[in-house]
């Protein structure tokens, strides 16, 4: 096995096969790991507990600056300078996919896309020339991340950055980055999503002991009573925060059951301002936008949040937000209706 200087699995690189024998595990697949169940049935509230989802989205801070201490590692496994590259995921880790690819092309550092893992063989981008094609997947079980790695020829090289390495993905992938630190209990993903882009964007030079000042700031802080519990958000995010406002907007129809979009600021006039009105809630994360743009969204009737702060940090805002509303709403934000931890197709 070939692990780093750490000594300890909290943070490590190693083969795919080593990666299952450091956790202990067969050859077998393993089913997704579930949060115990405490509500009567799915979706209802949950008494007497608080939310995972609360704590977890609480320990971000710290798991990211755990990133940042674990650089020197990651780089060993993370693209080098003029790879070709594909970021592939499902849900949360497709949109984690599409800021790190933004955020590495903006930087320079190389060719970049971003895919839904669910698209990447049936568009045939898998005939792309990748020399590395990054799977990111909290579980390590979802089946269409599996499929699309497993379709790629052998030149390609495979990464696999996941939360548990005792998975399918340790297989499918050449390379394991295991973030187990930042696993979850909810199924609803926060900070393994977030310590993920928190690696990538250190890695492409983004200085990020700033945000996680700013994120434990925002995590102080009340949260705005004008973004909870509304009919309809709205997320605008321009450069890699398009991936961080489709983040946010997927927090909010999963944890709250509730209405939410996500597109690029200057896109929003281009036809999806028709529908805001004086139940919306439009955000622009990192002030993104021209000047213009927040005074013709509030003659909608629309609340207008301008966030100051990075878009990571933001986000840390809007997941409180997506969990508090589910509260006042009396879901449980851990157990959303019709999801579970990952996606794992019948019969597979
Ligand atoms: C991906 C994912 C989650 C989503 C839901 C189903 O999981 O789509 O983002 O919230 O729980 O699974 P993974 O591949 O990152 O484990």
């Amino acid at each position: 096995m070939r692990t780093s200087g750490f000594g300890s699995a909290l943070f490590f690189r190693v083969s795919a096969r080593a990666a299952l024998a450091a956790a202990g595990a067969g050859r077998e697949r393993t089913g997704p790991r579930r949060p115990p169940r405490q509500g009567s049935a799915k979706g209802l509230p949950v008494q007497g507990r608080q939310p995972y989802a609360l704590a977890e989205i609480a320990s971000q801070p710290d798991c990211w600056s755990r990133a940042l201490d674990s650089m020197t590692d990651a780089a060993k496994v993370l693209p080098g300078r003029g790879e070709r590259v594909a970021v592939i995921g499902c849900g949360t880790s497709w949109h984690m996919a599409t800021a790190i690819a933004i955020a590495r092309q903006v930087a320079g550092l190389g060719e970049t896309d971003a895919y839904p893992a669910s698209e990447f063989l049936s568009s045939g981008l898998d005939a792309r020339p990748y020399d590395t094609v990054i799977a990111v997947t909290r579980s390590g079980t979802t089946t269409e991340v599996l499929d699309a790695l497993q379709g790629l020829p052998r030149s390609v090289r495979k990464v696999g950055i996941t939360a548990d390495a005792a998975t399918p993905i340790a297989e499918a992938a050449d390379q394991l980055l295991v973030l187990d630190y930042a696993d979850e209990q909810s199924v609803v993903q926060t900070r393994f999503a977030t310590t993920v882009l928190t690696l990538a964007r250190a890695h492409f030079g983004h200085d990020l002991r700033p945000v996680i000042e700013q994120a434990r700031a925002a995590l102080a802080a009340d949260v705005d009573q004008r973004m909870l519990n509304r009919a309809h958000y709205v997320f605008l995010g321009h450069g890699w925060a398009v991936g961080v406002a489709r983040e946010a907007a997927l927090k909010v129809q999963e944890a709250a059951s509730a209405w939410s979009e996500a597109y690029p600021p200057m896109e929003y006039r281009h036809g999806p301002i028709a529908v805001a009105s004086e139940n919306s809630v439009v955000w622009l994360l990192g002030a993104a936008g021209d000047g213009a743009l927040a005074s013709d969204i509030r003659r909608t009737g629309a609340t207008v949040i301008e966030g100051e702060a990075d878009p990571q940090a933001e986000l840390v805002v809007a997941q409180r937000v997506a969990v508090t509303t589910a509260e006042i709403r009396g879901l449980d934000p851990d157990r959303p209706r019709f999801l579970d931890r990952s996606v794992v197709q019948a019969g597979r």
